[in-house]
This record gives structure tokens, sequence and C-alpha cells, in this order.
């Protein structure tokens, strides 16, 4: 089912005040409902290079990989749809690709990214992430983060160490526990979750989160909801305005319309009767 009259899709991504190059890369497929963000770290241009090599091979996977229209299918030995399964193994190509692309380069050595992968199918995403970019989603007047950072900070609000106030201050909160490209094998944490109309999905790096509070964020989509490129713009002028110590990435997801696969099958049903 092509996705995209259903679903909007803009992503901005930008340097920041401090840093001098973009080491962040995004992509996305609208048509396939695919949104793809990676922030990539490691010296010599490798940051750069394990961002986009990612992001890039993830989109190719997928186009070649995702199943047409399931019947809503479930893979019995993970529970997860086949469309989960699917980003998990472009995820786990991705890893290896960066993982092979970096030995052979002594200069890249150590090169890794965060990576996050959001695909829509059947009234549904699944999500895919490692790291600390994240994943939110604004529904009605409620804003919450779905993705939980693979970071130290995370950890030692988990185990009581920090508030989430008192992490925001702390000095080690870019310091992740997960990262893609570094080990010869890592698996993304996967997701699923229903849509509704209306839900705006935002993925970003922590060149926005650091900066920017949640509250902060939730107003600005909450009110240029109907103008996605606004939003975004607005947020990015945010984290600059407040230091943009970091590359900046804001991808902005906004359900149009139902996209139920029986609506499909109906369709497809319908057409022989024409
Ligand atoms: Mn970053």
């Amino acid at each position: 089912m092509n996705l995209q009259s259903k679903i909007t899709i803009l992503g901005l991504t930008d340097t920041g005040m401090v840093r001098e190059k973009n080491e962040d890369s995004i992509g996305f497929d609208s048509s396939l409902g695919l949104v793809v963000l990676a922030d990539g770290m490691g010296g010599h241009r490798g940051g750069e290079i394990a961002s986009s090599l990612t992001v890039n091979s993830i989109i190719d996977e997928v186009q070649q990989n995702m199943p047409e229209v399931t019947a809503g299918e479930i893979d019995v030995a993970s529970g997860f749809s086949l469309e989960s399964i699917c980003i998990q193994d472009a995820v786990v190509a991705a890893n290896d690709l960066v993982y092979k692309t970096a030995e052979a380069n002594p200069e890249h050595k150590g090169m890794g990214t965060t990576i996050v992968v959001l695909q829509f199918y059947n009234n549904s995403f699944s999500l895919a992430h490692i790291g600390d970019s994240r994943c939110y989603r604004f529904r009605s007047d409620k804003f919450e983060q779905i993705t939980k950072d693979h970071s130290l900070l995370q950890e030692l609000i988990d185990r009581g160490f920090y508030t989430p106030e008192e992490a925001r201050n702390s000095m080690n909160k870019n310091l992740v526990t997960r990262a893609l490209g570094i080990d010869p094998v890592v698996m993304p944490d996967v997701q699923e979750d229903i849509v509704l109309k209306n839900d705006i999905y935002l993925l970003c790096s922590d060149g926005l989160t650091d900066l920017v509070e949640d509250e902060d964020i939730y107003l600005t989509i909450k009110q240029f909801s109907a103008n996605l490129e606004e939003a975004a713009k607005q947020l990015i002028t945010k984290a600059n305005q407040k230091g943009g110590k970091d590359n900046i990435s804001v991808m902005l997801c906004r359900v149009d319309e139902d996209f139920s696969n029986k609506q499909g099958w109906f369709n497809k049903f319908a057409a022989w009767f024409d």
C-alpha cells in the first residue's frame, strides 16, 4: 500500500552553532511509510560515514524486503509482526556493514551511530532503536517518549541514582551504552503499537533533547501541528538559541488518514468486480 497520501513526513537536520560538520543523517520513504534517523560518532569523518551508511543501507534493505501487504502475520519465534522482523533485520545488516567498513579502514575504527527506525503499516507502527536518539508520540494532548535511551544516564536513573530532573544537569549524559557498528553483532530494541489518526511522531537526535525541554517540544508541536515544516524549523531554532552545541535532527510524521490493510484488501477485491 502506498502511504504517501496517508502520512505526512518531514525531516530537517542542522549542524548547530558549535560543531563544524553534521554527523547526523536522516532519510525516509513516504510511499513505504519508513522514517530513519542516525547520530554518528567517531573521528576522521567516521561519524558522518557511520550515520549515512546506516540510513542508506536500512532504506535499501527495507525497500527490498518489506512484505507487500501482510494480513497481520506474526513471526512465531519472536511474536513480532513480519514488518518488525524486516526492520530489525535491516538494522542488523547495517551494523554488519558499518562494522566491516570500520575494520577495513583503520582511520574509521570505532565509528558507530545511534539509530531510530519507524515503519508504518496497517494502522500500526514498528519501531527499532539503538542509542539515545529518540521517538516521541503526540496524541490528543498527550506527549510521551516511547523509546528508552541506551545511555549511562538512563541506567543510573533506572537504578535510582538520579531523578530525571537531576539527570538533565548531569555531565555524562551523552555516553551511550549501545551503538550500531561498534561490535560484530548488536540487537535493537523493537516495539509495536496501534496508530491513530492525527497522531504525530517525532524522531530526534540528542542535539534537540539535551537543550529543549520535553514540555517546550510538546507546546511547539501542538502549536504547529498543521505545518510540520514550521514545527521542525521552530524546534531547531530553539536548540540553536540555547547554544546549539550539537547537531540537531528533527523528523515529524503526522497520520492524516486511516491506512488499515482491510481497506487495501477491500479495494483489491472490489477491483475484480469492476
Ligand atoms: Mn548528537
